[in-house]
């Protein structure tokens, strides 16, 4: 059961999102557990996350989206989150523009609205969803993610979407199967950059089954509580959380099932610089500067020491897992 709050929208957990299912589930088990602290540690975390997700304003510029909070591990970082105003003119959409200040100033010339996202290739159930459908297919949570670029600035964004495996699993993906690819709107007319030759258009990026499937794989609708700012990626985009910012594309209008490894706008663009893993790692530089250090958008006044970057960006703990075995330095 879910229980409204008033003021902000945000719903309270239930015994089974702050315990595990399992231990809630046998109450003899419950109170042995409570006994152990253990309950109180977790009541003490969720109370620390609850904290932390109530800085999280609405502008009020654009509709509120209805978000239930997220029970995924490591889905919610506790730093202090970057204003709106940062997170929304300081952008990297290249079909707007190639400065950080383009897309704000020329993204509203993309309509959001109506919009479809077709899913084709090797699905049991290819489909074509209306932009209302897909947004209703699972709850919207909320999830507090640091965003890594590549050139070196992070910020941290509350996001609001759901697990994009949710979406996998509806369409029933065949055996086949083995990487996900991300198309991104391509129209001359919304995009004034499109045509430009900085990239081969349409803007794709791709992920491996198992990485699109894990539950911090963010099909994203929103931040700050509302539907995304056109220069955000509006209507639709993906978040990759462990990964440098460009895995993650804005305005998708195709996912795309496939047996061979996606060729990614970036990758095609320069294979040396950008790799099709592209996981955030100190310990490979990019060929033209280091990835050691990053600088948090929003600190960086005269005195702000740039902060060290984290192995997948904070998440290994979460993801680490699924690159069990591979070289890092050669799969970049
Ligand atoms: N379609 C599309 N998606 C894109 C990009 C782009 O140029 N086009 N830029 C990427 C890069 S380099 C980054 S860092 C993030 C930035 O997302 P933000 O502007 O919401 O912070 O979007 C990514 N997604
Ligand atoms: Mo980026």
């Amino acid at each position: 059961m879910l229980i409204r709050t008033g003021r902000d929208g945000f719903q309270h957990p239930t015994a089974s999102e702050i315990t595990p299912r399992a231990v809630y589930e046998d109450r003899r088990r419950l109170l042995k557990w409570m006994a152990t602290g253990a309950a109180g540690a977790a009541l003490a975390q969720w109370a620390q996350r609850e904290a932390f997700a109530q800085q999280v304003t609405r502008p009020g510029k654009l509709a509120p989206l209805q978000v239930v909070r997220s029970t995924v591990p490591g889905a919610v970082t506790m730093e202090k989150i970057t204003e709106y105003k940062d997170a929304t003119s300081y952008n990297n959409f290249y079909e707007f523009g190639t400065d950080k200040g383009d897309p704000v100033e020329n993204a509203h010339t993309l309509k959001p609205s109506p919009w479809t996202v077709e899913i084709e290739g090797l699905v049991k159930k290819p489909a074509k969803f209306a932009l209302e459908d897909l947004v209703k297919l699972a709850p919207q949570e909320e999830r507090i993610y640091r965003l890594r670029c590549v050139e070196g600035w992070s910020m941290v964004i509350p996001w609001v979407g759901y697990s994009l495996a949710k979406l996998i699993e509806k369409v029933e993906p065949q055996g086949s199967a083995k990487f996900v690819e991300f198309v991104s709107l391509a129209d001359r007319k919304q995009m004034p950059y499109v045509g430009s030759r900085v990239l081969d258009w349409p803007y794709v990026e791709g992920l491996r089954m198992d990485e699109a499937m894990h539950p911090l794989t963010l099909l994203t609708f929103g931040m700050y509580g509302e539907v995304l700012p056109n220069q955000n990626g509006a209507p639709v985009r993906v978040v990759v959380p462990w990964k440098y910012g460009f895995k993650s594309g804005k305005s998708i209008v195709k996912i795309r099932f496939t047996d061979q490894m996606p060729k990614t706008a970036w990758n095609k663009a320069a294979a040396n610089e950008y790799g099709f893993y592209s996981n955030v790692n100190p310990n490979v530089d990019h060929p033209r500067w280091s990835q050691a250090t990053e600088r948090r958008i929003g600190e960086d006044g005269l005195f702000a020491r740039k902060r060290k970057t984290l192995m997948f960006n904070g998440y290994e703990p979460q993801v680490g897992q699924l690159y069990a075995g591979m070289d890092l330095k050669k799969n970049y």
